[in-house]
């Protein structure tokens, strides 16, 4: 299989987990994290394939930044906290506003990962389609849980595997 080069745009509310997971899957381990006031980018090499991640940071002043970053995504990855269900309205308006924003996103494929699932492991992860109304998306969506706290770097690596599948299925649609 060829080597690629997948640029991903991460993004989520504030407080979602992105910074935390970026970094353990950048470095295997994060002590603590403050709120991201602009964005951070990381390349990370799994399995001969180079995933660069630009993450933005969710509070709603710095949330603006990701419309600059959206060239060439070939996927977005959206964090969502489980455990903090009365922001799960915002949430889905904010992640159908990025696509509604961005055409530039139109081909991308999504990956919604459920976060802080060590907070609530009784959460039913299949019930986040209709809360995010993801089947009124055009792109192809998939969705995983985790947690960026107690999942290694290992377990979180999945993500990549997942997203692979998702970019090969879909470049198979389009051949
Ligand atoms: N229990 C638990 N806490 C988590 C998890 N992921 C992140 N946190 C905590 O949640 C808080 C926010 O995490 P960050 O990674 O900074 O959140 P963020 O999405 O980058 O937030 P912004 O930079 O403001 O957009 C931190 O205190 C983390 O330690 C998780 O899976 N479980
Ligand atoms: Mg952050």
């Amino acid at each position: 299989m060829d080597n690629k080069e997948i640029e991903i745009l991460m993004i989520g509310l504030d407080s979602a987990g992105k910074t935390k997971l970026h970094y353990t899957l950048k470095q295997g381990h994060v002590e603590s994290t403050i709120p991201t006031l602009g964005y951070n980018v990381e390349t990370i090499e799994y399995h001969g394939n180079n995933f660069t991640i630009y993450e933005i940071g969710g509070l709603n002043t710095v949330r603006i930044l990701r419309n600059f970053y959206t060239e060439n995504k070939s996927a977005v990855i959206y964090v969502l906290d489980v455990a903090e269900k009365e922001r799960f309205v915002e949430a889905k308006e904010d992640l159908h506003n990025v696509f509604e924003c961005n055409s530039n996103l139109n081909n991308a494929v999504l990956l919604v990962l459920g976060n802080k699932l060590d907070l609530c492991p009784e959460f039913d992860l299949s019930s986040l389609a209709e809360v995010l109304q993801l089947g009124d998306l055009k792109q192809k969506w998939s969705v995983h849980g985790i947690s960026a706290v107690s999942d290694g770097r290992e377990k979180l690596c999945e993500i990549f595997e997942i997203l692979l599948r998702m970019l090969k299925e879909k470049d198979n649609k389009t051949e």
